[in-house]
């Protein structure tokens, strides 16, 4: 099951399953993008990219890979979605039963679904901090409920769920969210991120999943990804919210999905990598403090 091209350059003890901490899970499954084609090609763009990375983190004055980072062997992609979605949960769950930090990595958003039930069986009353920049809020999409652009319809029909950094959405979704009263902190209202940060938390319960869509990001930071949006978060408001979350709540794992790798933008890669690597370094190196 372990992978033997892993995340992060790091020792090989560190690697190893057994002393891991926290386990990736590469999940390269693509079956309904609608826009630019390519995020299969992201777990793997994305460990590549890891081995370059400075495993010392200056801000938090720690060597992160050390804490045991595993790599397991990329989930082969089916292209039913339900079977997709039993496969990612039942992996995730081993990993939360072996006590790990689950992190997956996409791959399209559609399958975190798997990951979400799979947390809830360890935590009945998970909410989610889904960061993206579209409202992912259709009931259907092109003749499937399991359409990327569907993935947190599933979620809250399973979980609580708070919206950050959206810009881009139906005008059926926009009446979907007016007439659920869903939490969404729109990219247009984004003003001080401090604030913003403290209404996320106030909103979200004790247990946390973060599912992360690479495209929260502005297109600046990150361009390689499958439908860009201007007027994104910026990479410091990006770790400002998480850093909060982390800190006060219990993250029982967080994925990063849709980067779109380009051949003309290797950067998009390592900068996906680096801020798998800062999560997790916020994940376990960090207290509860103020924020
Ligand atoms: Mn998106």
């Amino acid at each position: 099951m372990q992978a033997k091209n892993y995340f992060t350059d790091s020792e090989s003890k560190y690697c190893v399953y057994k002393n891991a901490k926290a386990v990736i899970i590469p999940v390269p499954y693509e079956k309904t993008t609608t826009y630019i084609k390519g995020t299969k090609n992201a777990p793997r763009a994305i460990i590549d990219a890891s081995k370059k990375l400075e495993l010392y983190d200056e801000e938090l004055d720690a060597v992160t890979a050390n804490i045991g980072i595993a790599t397991l062997n990329p989930l082969k992609a089916c292209q039913i979605a339900q079977v997709m979605l039993n496969e990612v949960k039942a992996r995730c769950l081993s990993v939360l039963n072996d006590g790990k930090f689950p992190v997956l990595i996409g791959g399209e958003h559609s399958v975190s679904l798997g990951f979400l039930l799979a947390l809830k069986e360890k935590y009945p009353d998970v909410s989610v901090l889904h960061l993206d920049a579209h409202a992912d809020m259709r009931d259907e999409y092109k003749g499937s409920r399991h359409n990327h652009g569907c993935i947190m319809a599933r979620i809250r029909e399973h979980s609580s769920a708070v919206s950050v950094g959206i810009r881009s959405l139906s005008v059926e979704e926009a009446k979907i969210i007016k007439k659920n009263n869903y939490k969404i902190f729109w990219a247009k209202d984004k003003t001080d991120i401090g604030i913003w940060a403290k209404d996320i938390l106030a909103a979200l319960g004790k247990n946390v999943y973060i599912t992360l869509d690479a495209d929260v990001l502005d297109p600046s930071v990150l361009p390689s990804v499958g439908t860009p949006e201007p007027d994104g978060l910026s990479w410091n408001e990006v770790l400002k919210i998480v850093k909060a979350v982390f800190k006060k709540k219990n993250v029982v794992g967080f994925d990063v999905m849709e980067l779109c790798p380009s051949p003309f933008n290797k950067g998009s890669d390592f900068i996906t990598a680096k801020l798998i690597y800062k999560m997790l370094g916020y994940k376990f190196f960090i207290t509860s403090g103020g924020i």
